[in-house]
């Protein structure tokens, strides 16, 4: 079995952390670590199988490391089996896996095989699970905005209390789309939780280069839409502000904008393969990203302090999560490729 790529070092033991909630729910928050983890090693296993070529991973493959807490701590607080519904953009693995679909469908679907769950149809960039409320991961920029706000308007219409979260990244905000959406949204007051992934680049271009004004949550103030900022390494911080923030859009139906600060650690897309990233940014960044910002061992070292992680219970998720990975990733070898007449159903043409 691989080393964990996700063990970080030995937590400094320090006693109470102020920035822990005041109810830390301590087993809602294992969780959470444990989803994490997992996400981080499946998503580690599908670089590596990119790049080993002989598992059928075809075209783009998205990685999410380094983003963990948004959808971990934002899927944790919505009701998917209430009618929540979230949609999100190509990076979008996480967004099932959060929601719990099965790893080893997600896994088959990025290998292009039957049994993942657009049955090898869509590839990495379109997991979906509509069944966990997931409508789906979308290729075009900011190309789910505009659905997210249908989906919200299906909320509004059948006069429900649901919410609906549209996960887009800095990139998708200089699309026409995404402002018409926003505009309506906010005029008719459409439940849908805007969450920017702000990870400071689009592709090679940094936001200081692609923003007239790189100040991107005060965008949203032309809508007049509320709009909060967050650190979205801080699984506890995420979590808790958008659980109450979520709680709130059922009692008093209105969009919200959420701009969470995070990185991304692996090139845009598996054939960027960093080397030319010295272009647009440098080894020492992702490096120093890494080694102080990074979701899991920020959330470790909290729940080290406050005494429910130990490191033996560290280690043992960290290799169940391995082993995980390797079993989605053997599913999906063992997996048939779709038949050719299976190629054209379900496909608009
Ligand atoms: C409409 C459109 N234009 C261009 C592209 C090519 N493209 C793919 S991803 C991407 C960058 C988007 O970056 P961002 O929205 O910040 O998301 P991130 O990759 O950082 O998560 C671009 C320009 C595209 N897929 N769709
Ligand atoms: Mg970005």
């Amino acid at each position: 079995m691989a080393k964990p790529a996700s063990s970080v070092q030995e937590a400094p033991a320090t006693s109470a952390d102020p920035a822990l909630p005041g109810n830390f729910d301590a087993e809602k928050y294992l969780r959470f670590y444990e989803q994490m983890v997992h996400i981080r090693e499946f998503e580690e296993l599908c670089d590596r199988a990119f790049r080993q070529g002989t598992h059928g991973i075809g075209g783009y493959l998205h990685l999410y490391s380094g983003e963990e807490a948004i959808a971990v701590g934002i899927i944790g607080a919505m009701d998917v089996q209430g009618g929540d519904s979230f949609i999100g953009h190509y990076r979008d693995h996480a967004y099932a896996l959060a929601a719990g679909s099965p790893p080893g469908q997600v896994m088959a679907e990025i290998c292009g095989k039957i049994t993942g769950c657009s049955k090898g149809k869509g590839g990495s960039m379109h997991i979906c699970d509509a069944k966990l409320g997931f409508y789906g991961g979308y290729g075009i920029v900011g190309g789910n905005v505009p659905i997210a706000l249908g989906l919200g308007w299906k909320i509004k219409y059948s006069g429900g209390n649901q919410v609906c979260a549209c996960f887009f990244g800095d990139g998708s905000m200089n699309q026409g789309g995404f402002h018409e959406s926003l505009n309506m949204a906010q005029l008719y007051k459409v439940p849908v939780l805007f969450v920017l992934e702000n990870n400071g680049y689009a592709m090679g271009t940094s936001i200081e280069r692609s923003h007239a004004n790189p100040d991107l949550a005060s965008r949203v103030e032309s809508y007049a839409m509320e709009h909060h900022t967050i650190d979205g390494q801080d699984i506890f911080g995420v979590h808790e502000q958008v659980a109450k923030i979520v709680e709130s859009m059922r009692t008093n139906p209105r969009p919200v904008f959420l701009e969470m600060k995070t990185y991304r650690y692996h090139g845009h897309g598996a054939a960027d393969t960093q080397v030319t990233q010295v272009t647009y940014r440098s080894k020492e960044e992702v490096e120093q990203m890494k080694s102080t910002r990074d979701p899991i061992m920020l959330c470790e070292q909290k729940m080290f302090a406050a005494g429910v992680l130990s490191a033996e219970l560290r280690d043992k998720i960290h290799y169940e999560a391995v082993a995980a990975a390797e079993a989605a990733l053997k599913f999906s070898d063992d997996s048939a490729n779709p038949t050719p007449d299976e190629l054209l159903k379900d496909v608009y043409a």
